[in-house]
């Protein structure tokens, strides 16, 4: 059970009930649960509108419901949770992430947000706590973009980034519409999409990389996000035999994905671009046949970059690669598709502080650390002061992957450090 409520002279702090956190991400964790065949793990495939994503979701209402929530789904399926505050018309603090995940994931990642955001309501439950202001909790749809192709998507509709319009009609591979998808599995609310800004947004996020391991923290205040830019290019060249058809007669467009791979690593090593991180996360060909030129090639390419200059650049100098590809074999033809693109986002830093402050109050040490991955914060913070709180993650970080590990004590921490910070927000009043 969660200890009771400490009132310091100055501050408040909420514990939090470890055990009970943990078994709930395991729990999550078992729905959209496969055996990986590279990790022999067992991973978590939950990719956002698919029937594993809507029995999570019929689950984390389930769960809200029972910590006495008002739930409430808006156009885009994003779930809100809603405890009342005894200043009812004060605007609420937020705490959210996602539950929907890429194809090959483990539990944490989105997961440890949400779950540790009802795990903050529990235990203020427990505590018997009333605060001031309102708390919600939610989880947006598709911010893992795996499915749909734009990352953040729910977040973003929320803060007015994007229109409902656009997302409903992003499809998939297979062709479906987002907009049909959410009507499917019966997840299209009635709540508008444009999120009402919030007092203070924070979000508890695995860190998915290696710092906060490498310096020995439990915990980082996150200082913001890097920019992203995906696009999707597909080259059109020409099917031909591979034995009787002379190499000057080709238009092979295999080779132009391949000079592309190449180019973005010339790119991050030509040191040109700062700290740019370049991926071709996709690559497929078509036919496919091990007799055939390659008639069309499509491959994804995943920029990151903290300085929106060097991003800028680094996209300038694909985009005149690209235009500069049919020279080498004339007859090809490509062709872009911008499927997400964000600039760097800066946290706010009063609230990067308290953060600060709560884990110190609650013995932790803390470092302050630039987001590599994009995260629903970002896209709240167009509307209102928002952070983030990272927990450490083993293994290098790895993430997107089910190797992908916390510990139930890392986690727990990060779960009462977002608790104390959430409860002195909410016991913040109007100046
Ligand atoms: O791709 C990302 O950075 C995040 O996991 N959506
Ligand atoms: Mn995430
Ligand atoms: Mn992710």
């Amino acid at each position: 059970m969660a200890d009771t409520l400490s009132v310091g002279s100055t501050s408040l702090t909420l514990s939090i009930d470890a055990d009970r956190l943990w078994s709930s991400l395991m729990e999550l964790a078992r729905i959209g649960a496969y055996e990986d065949a590279a990790t022999g793990l067992v991973g978590v495939n939950r990719q956002s509108l698919t029937d594993a994503d809507a029995e999570g979701r019929r689950s984390l209402i389930r769960w809200m419901r029972q910590a006495g929530l008002e739930v409430t789904v808006d156009e885009m399926g994003t779930i809100f949770g809603r405890r009342e505050g005894s200043d009812p018309e004060l605007a609420p603090v937020m705490a959210a992430s996602h539950i929907d995940s890429v194809a090959t994931a483990g539990a944490f990642d989105g997961c440890l947000g949400v779950l540790g955001a009802l795990e903050v309501v529990r235990s203020l439950n427990d505590a018997g706590i009333t605060t001031r202001r309102p708390l919600v909790i939610a989880a947006f749809t598709e911010e893992e973009g795996v499915r749909f192709g734009t990352d953040m998507l729910g977040s973003a509709v929320a803060a007015g980034r994007l229109t409902l319009e656009y997302a409903y009609d992003l499809t998939d591979a297979d062709g479906l519409r987002f907009g049909d998808e959410l009507v499917r599995i019966g997840f299209k609310g009635g709540r508008p999409a444009r999120l009402a800004p919030p007092h203070a947004y924070v979000e508890c996020h695995i860190e998915q990389g290696p710092v906060l391991a490498q310096q020995g923290y439990a915990i980082g205040v996150v200082t913001g996000v890097q920019a992203i830019s995906w696009q999707k290019i597909t080259l059109h060249g020409r099917s031909a035999h591979a034995g009787t058809t002379p190499t000057e007669l080709r238009i092979d467009a295999a080779l132009a994905a391949a000079q592309i791979v190449m180019h973005v690593r010339q790119m991050v090593d030509s040191g040109r671009y700062g700290r740019l991180r370049a991926t071709v996360g996709h690559i497929d060909t078509f036919p496919g046949l091990p007799s055939v030129v390659s008639e069309r090639a499509e491959l994804t390419v995943d920029l990151r970059n903290p300085d929106d200059g060097h991003m800028a650049a680094a996209e300038a100098d694909l985009a005149a690669f690209l235009a500069r590809l049919p020279e080498y074999q004339p007859g090809l033809c490509v062709q872009t598709d911008r499927m997400a693109q964000t600039d760097s986002v800066p946290f706010d830093h009063s609230l990067q502080d308290t953060i600060a402050a709560a884990a110190k109050d609650l013995g932790h040490a803390t470092t302050r650390l630039m987001s590599g991955a994009g995260h629903d914060a970002q896209e709240i913070a167009a509307i209102a002061p928002s952070a983030m709180i990272f927990v450490r993650g083993q293994f290098d970080g790895i993430s997107h992957n089910p190797r992908e590990y916390s510990t139930p004590e890392d986690c727990a921490a990060g779960i009462a450090v977002l608790g104390t910070t959430l409860l002195r927000l909410a016991m913040e009043v109007p100046t």
